[in-house]
């Protein structure tokens, strides 16, 4: 098939070599334009792919339903494959990088018989910017295309950019026959290039955002002297119109697109604090201006999660959702055309559809008397970040924004404190590398198991996870004391003896934000206790809270020796067990440090 878009002969080379291996009948440029997606648009809904949803109601917006095996990411079939097994390290699964190719490709081949191949060039951050990193997504999938097209910046300048440079990670994606055995998400990190084949779910196929974005990006931030991390980035903006930035790393499905676009509680706003969102999922951090450390988005949207999202619990995603969003897996109304989800509202609707095409009303049970659920629990939301309300001005900087606080946190229902402070830049490594949390629905797989998850990046780091630990110690050091970030735990998911959740959360989060910026600025104490600095109960501003006392607060915000205790070892086991000898030394003394605290400190 002859290529007429491009005459360079790198980019021609990688489609041409693919196009014969998967044998499309078309290939097909998408250009980023309207009109394109619009014909793609009434293409995938004449085949039933995606279902134009009401133009009144929820202008722009569709409906797409994956395939029933098909709702996660799949972490026990995603490859790093690097040369030698050392280089993927203890946590990754691995593949031999010859193996690989020859095994996909057979897989892969005469895949898209009868099927277009869409040859999607995107940028990640703005096209232009000096963080932004430019790809090629080739795939079977409407879907994938318009999902992209809101992810990401699709448009022809991107060929340009790589035209000039020859630097371009390589997607390949077909959904073959969406067939489980045959799934492999494979990252080949030394050939900047990503195979990913049956799948049709996001985190899978969306090359530009897990696979990309983190994969392959931290494999080069580690070589380039730069990170890129599963985070949120936020600004909270002050009465006097200053504005600090966090970023915080959260695994998936624990609190990332919640806490980016927080509505402070009426106590703050009334005194004019106000949240703004940078970003709600991935973070590229690169030292700048001033010797500080800065953040910036890469995507362009926002992948969320739906079932609990509400007007109450996040009214900013809500609102976002509105116009031009692509909604998967969740309830579809078809009397008026509409979506529904677990936690929307409390006027389920009737008669209507669930995620797998079936019958659903509320109520409705299965053998064992179970709820039904009308959504997927990782029904997800793909909406353009500039529909937030509260995006922030600061979003397209090319140069992100310089960062005052990273917070790390996760699902503990009862070790971790609500919230408590690293003593230096190797102790909050330490607390990002130790962290854990439960499980979630985010990864095909059981849920709410507990599990290490270092930086939450234990399923999306690209290379050898001590290196990656290692990578984040000499970032601090490169970083004069002074300009680092002061680094935190936040944990808002503690539950009573009823398995409810203790802390309010959601926008009650900004109470512990404010405790966090304030000793950021050095004007409020802390106690100091065996696992860090905690607030005094009283120093965490409880305004406006109705039926939540400084007494149960002071539930969450304890040390509990002989749980913590039990936690050190359990770091131990799993540093000896996991890493060995390659761990860095500065962990371990870390270690050294919390156990010796546990047996001498209050
Ligand atoms: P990924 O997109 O998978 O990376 O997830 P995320 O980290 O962005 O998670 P998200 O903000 O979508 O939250 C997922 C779930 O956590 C939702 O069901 C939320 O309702 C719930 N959640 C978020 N914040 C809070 C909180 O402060 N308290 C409680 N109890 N639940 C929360
Ligand atoms: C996550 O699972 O962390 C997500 C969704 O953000 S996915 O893009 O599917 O990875
Ligand atoms: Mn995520």
């Amino acid at each position: 098939m002859n290529i007429t878009f491009t005459d360079n002969k790198e980019i021609k080379d990688f489609i041409e070599k693919y196009a014969k291996i998967m044998q499309p009948d078309d290939i097909v440029l998408i250009d980023g334009s309207k009109k394109q997606a619009r014909q793609l648009i009434n293409e995938a809904a004449s085949t039933g792919e995606i279902i134009k949803l009401n133009n009144k109601l929820l202008p722009g917006c569709l409906y797409h339903r994956t395939a029933p095996n098909d709702v996660a990411r799949v972490e026990d079939r995603t490859f790093i494959c690097t040369d030698t097994k050392e280089e993927a390290g203890p946590s990754n699964h691995w593949k031999e990088p010859k193996e690989a190719y020859k095994m996909l490709d057979s897989i892969a081949k005469g895949a898209m018989k009868g099927r277009t191949m869409y040859v999607i060039p995107y940028s990640m951050c703005k096209i232009g910017s000096p963080f932004a990193k430019y790809g090629i997504e080739l795939t079977d999938s409407i879907y994938v295309v318009l999902n992209m097209m809101i992810m990401t910046r699709v448009h022809t300048k991107v060929l340009k950019k790589i035209e000039k440079t020859g630097e371009f990670v390589k997607g390949i994606h077909s959904k073959v026959k969406l067939e489980l055995e045959n799934r492999y998400i494979c990252h080949f990190p030394q050939d900047n290039l990503i195979y990913s084949l049956n799948s049709g779910y996001g985190g899978n196929v969306l090359l530009g955002k897990k696979c990309f974005a983190l994969r392959i990006a931290s494999y080069q931030g580690w070589k380039e002297g730069w990170m890129a991390e599963h985070m949120l980035i936020l600004g909270v903006e002050k009465p006097n119109g200053e504005v600090k930035y966090i970023t915080g790393a959260f695994p998936s499905a624990c609190g990332k697109t919640n806490l980016a676009m927080l509505v402070p509680p009426k106590a703050y706003s009334d005194k004019g604090y106000k949240v703004w969102t940078v970003g709600d999922d991935i973070a590229w951090i690169r030292k700048g201006k001033g010797g500080k450390l800065y953040a910036i988005n890469p995507e362009n949207g926002f992948f969320g999660v739906a079932p609990g999202t509400n007007e109450k619990s996040n009214p900013n995603a809500l609102h976002s959702t509105k116009t031009n969003t692509i909604f998967t897996n969740v309830v579809y109304n078809q009397k008026n055309k509409t979506v529904w989800w677990e936690g929307l509202d409390k006027n389920p609707p009737k008669n209507v559809y669930d995620w797998l095409g079936n019958k659903w009303s509320p109520g409705m049970t299965d053998k064992d008397g179970k709820p039904i659920k009308g959504a997927n629990p990782n029904s997800r939301f793909t909406a353009p970040a500039k529909n937030c309300p509260v995006i922030s001005s600061e979003f397209e900087n090319p140069k992100g924004v310089p960062i005052t606080a990273m917070l790390f946190g996760g699902r503990r229902a009862k070790s971790a404190p609500l919230v408590y402070e690293a003593r230096d830049w190797k102790h909050g490594v330490f607390m990002g590398v130790t962290m854990a949390s439960e499980t979630t629905a985010a990864a095909a797989g059981a849920v709410g198991v507990t599990r290490r998850d270092p930086m939450a990046m234990l399923p999306f780091c690209g290379y050898n996870m001590a290196d990656y630990f290692q990578h984040w110690l000499d970032m601090g050091k490169k970083i004069k004391v002074e300009n680092r970030p002061k680094i935190f735990h936040v944990n808002w998911f503690r539950t009573d003896d009823n398995g409810k959740f203790i802390w309010p959360g959601f926008g009650d989060n900004m109470r512990v934000l404010d405790w966090i910026l304030r000793r950021c600025e050095g004007t409020v104490g802390a106690v100091e206790t065996p696992i860090g600095y905690m607030p005094n109960p009283e120093d965490i501003n409880l305004e406006g809270l109705e039926d939540f006392t400084v007494d149960e607060l002071k539930t969450i915000l304890d040390c509990d020796k002989e749980v913590w205790t039990k936690e050190a070892d359990e770091i131990e086991a799993y540093f000896n067990k996991t890493f060995g000898d390659t761990l860095p030394k500065e962990l371990k003394a870390e270690l050294n440090k919390l156990k010796k605290n546990l047996k001498t400190r209050k």
